[in-house]
């Protein structure tokens, strides 16, 4: 298929201009084959910048190695820039749409010459479902397109259902390196400085113009770009939730199942709670998706959830037996692997795989390394933010319904960060507003995943969306509000709760196991679904009795008793710390509901003490 068989009008007219500004050497379409797919693996693999991994251990595998520059998204490169800053709000970078996209023009100008534009037509969410997104990203990397193969659905199908005027979100992406008459990229990554990078999103016109990156969240553009930033400026004008949430299932040993969605901040084990393996006999947990969700009312009255992605782009340090099984598995075929070590029988290596280090690596630079545990400062061979690309389809844990075009019933929703003191182990709001008054106070200890900021403070991170939303905050908090109160059965609204995994003792050792022994946690929330947990009110909200929640070995009376303790001191500094910093900084958009809740919280707290 070329560009002349587009029988889109405004779509084929749309690539011509961007290819007369951009100035490839080649049009090509992606339809979505696998032979197509097989053939850009071939021309990363031929160029040098993809390595093949061995077929006898990972079939159908290969390994990019990016550029030092370009390992993550770029948050402070990001800008949402609607017409009025305020529309942007205090959590964005803004800048002035026409004084954006006049300087991205100039650097979009001639920016594909020698290199080939791919038209990528995908659709987020299941194919022809109602709550379905469809989207074309034009890209000039292979490396993009093999990749939103896997983490989308793209191709000819996509254009059948749009049809002849359809509707799509277009999306502009480069790497940012043109090519002089006879250079290549040498086996090198392309992309450009960081001073040339921009992610950028005019929430208006519902445009996505991403150059200069050609990693992750920056240039797979259904992701983060479409199906948070630009589907939540959707959402709110269409009357539903596109949120940073995993979906999971969770069946009782009766058989009954619950579908629930988890937001929690990047670098919290998402993707690990999603596919986790319970601990609870009889118990069975499987995976519907790992990190979005989109949520809307049903004719019934209830809220349904689709995971608009078809893979994960896991984060691979830290994946092992042990705390993912099922990513393992689902990356162990088919799958692009970025910034992992690679080993000397071709397999990939990774800090926190499970076991040491076979021999002799490349690290992720390029460089060969050996692992030294006596050198406690030596670097890692896999980048902290290495990741695999996996096909879901893949997952031992994937649940039958993960691709059911009307979606998922959401019986609960878990709001969660990284935190090491005052957060409990579990406590559920008294309703959806004080749920939503608890999903604006999340916050989390910072790591890998957003480099620009620094690693160890606490940022708050409202709803795990502070990077994502597309427009101001303050509105968005009032929307979840107004989504509550517009519920068609407020019976049926999903019981919101808090959880914390990550509480540590003052000496630091962490005071809950994790991983697969969540699953207790769990239980006690499908329980208060069905009415049959044990509970107690406190001023924070409604939390397990001391003996609602089994203990897992290791855990004793005592750090049960802590875990589920109203750590009323610091609750208040944490009411302060958000009467301070946090809420000021949303001014009149700050709904008057959040302010209130935060006052009783206070009074409740003081009365407790
Ligand atoms: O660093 C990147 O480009 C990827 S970030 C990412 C990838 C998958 C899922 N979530 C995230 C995130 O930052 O939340
Ligand atoms: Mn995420």
């Amino acid at each position: 298929m070329n560009v002349n068989d587009i029988k889109h009008a405004g779509l084929k007219q749309w690539v011509l201009e961007y290819a007369e500004l951009t100035t490839p050497d080649a049009i090509v379409i992606a339809d979505g084959s696998s032979s197509q797919y097989d053939e850009l693996i071939d021309i990363t693999v031929n160029s040098g910048v993809a390595t093949r991994l061995n077929p006898a251990k990972k079939p159908g595998c290969v390994l990019f190695l990016s550029d030092p520059s370009d390992v993550a998204r770029v948050e402070k490169r990001t800008y949402i820039s609607s017409v009025k800053e305020e529309d942007a709000g205090p959590t964005n970078n803004w800048m002035d749409p026409t004084e954006l996209k006049k300087e991205m023009t100039d650097l979009y100008r001639g920016c594909m010459k020698g290199r080939t534009l791919y038209v990528i037509p995908f659709s987020m969410g299941p194919i022809g479902s109602d709550i379905a997104k469809i989207g074309v990203e034009l890209t000039d990397s292979a490396y993009v397109v093999t990749n939103m193969m896997i983490m989308t659905r793209v191709g000819t199908k996509v254009l059948d259902i749009l049809g002849t005027d359809g509707y799509f979100v277009p999306c502009y992406h480069s790497v940012g390196k043109p090519l002089a008459e006879g250079e290549t990229d040498e086996g090198k990554w392309p992309c450009a400085p960081m001073e040339h990078k921009y992610i950028s999103h005019f929430p208006e016109t519902r445009e996505i113009w991403s150059y200069g990156s050609g990693y992750g969240g920056n240039a797979l553009l259904g992701k983060k770009c479409l199906a948070l930033r630009i589907a939540t400026v959707l959402a709110r004008d269409e009357g539903w939730l596109a949120e940073h949430m995993l979906i999971l299932k969770i069946t009782s040993p009766e058989g009954k199942s619950r579908f629930l969605t988890g937001a929690f901040p990047s670098a919290c084990g998402k993707t690990n709670l999603a596919m986790l393996i319970p601990t609870v006999p009889g118990w069975k947990v499987e995976t519907v998706g790992d990190d979005i969700a989109w949520m809307k009312y049903g004719s019934d009255g209830q809220l349904y959830a689709i995971n608009p992605e078809a893979g994960f782009f896991g984060v691979a340090p830290g994946t092992s037996e042990d705390s993912n099984k099922n990513a393992l598995v689902s990356a162990s075929s088919n799958t692009i692997f970025t910034n992992v070590a690679l080993t000397e029988d071709n397999d990939v290596w990774w800090e926190g795989i499970g076991y040491d280090a076979p021999g002799k690596l490349i690290d992720w630079n390029g460089n060969e390394w050996v692992q030294d545990k006596t050198d406690k400062k030596q670097k890692p061979a896999a980048h902290p933010n290495a990741r695999f690309t996996a096909p879901a389809s893949q997952c031992p844990s994937i649940a039958s319904e993960w691709e059911d075009p009307k979606g998922v019933p959401i019986s609960a929703i878990l709001f969660g960060g990284r935190r090491p003191h005052t957060i409990p182990l579990v406590h559920q709001s008294n309703d959806w507003s004080h749920g939503v008054f608890l999903g604006s106070i999340v916050g989390s200890e910072v790591t890998a995943a957003a480099l620009d900021v620094k690693a160890g403070t606490i940022r708050r991170d409202p709803f795990a969306m502070l990077p994502f939303c597309g427009y101001n905050m303050g509105d968005y908090f009032q929307h979840w509000l107004d989504v509550g109160h517009a519920a068609p059965d407020q019976e049926k609204l999903p019981k919101i709760f808090y959880v914390n995994w990550f509480r540590k003792t003052d000496e630091g050792k962490w005071l809950w196991p994790g991983f697969g022994e969540n699953s207790r946690v769990l239980k006690w929330v499908f329980e208060r679904c069905e009415g049959t947990a044990k509970f107690v009110e406190t001023p924070i909200g409604i939390m397990p009795t001391p003996d609602a929640i089994d203990r897992p070995s290791g855990v004793s009376e005592e750090d049960m008793k802590e875990l589920l303790r109203v750590d009323i001191d610091g609750w208040l500094e944490e009411v302060e710390d958000i009467r301070s910093n946090h809420y000021p900084k949303f001014g009149d958009h700050l709904p008057q509901e959040l302010a209130t809740f935060l006052d009783s919280l206070e009074a409740d707290l003081r009365a407790a003490k």
